[in-house]
């Protein structure tokens, strides 16, 4: 794998944003603010032409867009190819171990509710190992921004079936194809109790942009499901295939977010394979603000100070600490 770093140069050799001059654009009218949350410290070892390049461009203009400062923001991933993602924002970051992002993630938003706490994963990491911790946090309506990079294959080890794998995928693990139905992230999140969900294809850059901003502003557990190209080892779906397919679905004449079942109806749809040209819906597909509270609207612990600002000199835990003798 070949090194690469971050820098906008780097990003216009990567042949996706080559492909997309929309994205060149947009970073240079930003990039002296969109610098400010580089990383330099650190070389990405992510491909050439990877999705990820797109989708870690697009979180910093959101970023700026939202004018939130990088002290203001803690990413925290799992393990896998997006999960190197805090390596190369300057913000507070963790990488901690797969599929665990989201209990993590939950500790850093209790102690802290004033932090905006982004967690980001892949697909293996979000529905393999991370799938129990993905569907209390749901609904738990945790207060945090869940970006899973969605390329149906497991990236950094070398390309094992995912479970967002289609049904028949052949690969080192499944020679014979996939048996299994594959999980549909967005059906997931819904059924769950998510109450902010979108997908958007990294290649679009002005729409996830915009969707990871809605995201970041929404209080409550949001999920964007990015589409993400992984060029290495599930190059039939790359660039290309989600080109010709993404359309916006705020664009469509019955576009009704705010109602469950209007999205769940195009899931359904989908799943039958019943959407025409086998077009991919990206956008906001459900939020509801006012479906109900986030798990910290129920902690009066912290509903006048985030606890990690709270005075505990007076806190005397030796009793407690006592009975495990
Ligand atoms: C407990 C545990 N099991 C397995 C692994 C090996 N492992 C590392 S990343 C990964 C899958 C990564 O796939 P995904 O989450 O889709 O991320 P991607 O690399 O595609 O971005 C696996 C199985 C691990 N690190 N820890
Ligand atoms: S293996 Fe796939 S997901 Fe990983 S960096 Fe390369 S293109 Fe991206
Ligand atoms: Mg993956």
């Amino acid at each position: 794998m070949k090194l690469v770093n971050t820098s906008e140069d780097v990003l216009k050799k990567s042949g996706q944003i080559n492909d997309h001059e929309e994205v060149l654009r947009l970073y240079d009218e930003h990039s002296s603010e969109v610098k400010d949350w580089d990383e330099p410290e650190h070389k990405s070892q992510w491909c050439p032409g990877c999705g990820n390049f797109a989708i870690l461009l697009a979180f910093k203009k959101a970023m700026v867009s939202l004018k939130i400062r990088p002290e203001e923001v803690c990413i925290v991933s799992g393990i896998g190819q997006a999960g190197k993602f805090p390596h190369y924002v300057k913000c507070y970051g963790v990488e901690t171990l797969h599929g665990r992002a989201l209990p993590v993630a939950t500790g850093v938003k209790l102690a802290n509710k004033d932090v905006n706490v982004v967690v980001v994963g892949g697909d293996g990491d979000g529905f393999g190992l991370g799938m129990g911790h993905f569907v209390h946090s749901a609904r738990r309506n945790l207060d945090v921004t869940y970006l899973i990079h969605n390329n149906e294959i497991y990236g950094l080890t070398k390309g094992q079936t995912s479970p967002t794998s289609p049904k028949g995928t052949k690969t080192v693990s499944t020679p014979n194809g996939s048996i299994e139905t594959p999980i549909h992230p967005v059906e997931q999140a819904i059924t769950n109790g998510a109450t902010f969900v979108a997908r958007c294809f990294a290649g679009d850059m002005e729409q996830t942009v915009r969707v990871m901003a809605q995201a970041m502003k929404h209080k409550g557990f949001a999920i964007v499901e990015m589409l993400q190209p992984c060029v290495s080892y599930n190059p039939s779906k790359n660039h290309q295939y989600f080109k010709e397919r993404c359309i916006r679905v705020e664009e469509s004449g019955d576009y009704n977010p705010t109602n469950k079942n209007w999205a769940l109806a195009l899931v359904h749809r989908e799943k039958a394979g019943l959407i025409k040209d086998e077009k991919i819906a990206c956008g906001i597909l459900y939020h509801n603000d006012s479906e109900r509270g986030t798990y910290l609207d129920e902690l009066p612990e912290s509903a006048d100070l985030a606890l990690v600002k709270q005075d505990i000199s007076n806190v005397d835990i030796e009793g407690l600490l006592d009975k495990f003798e």
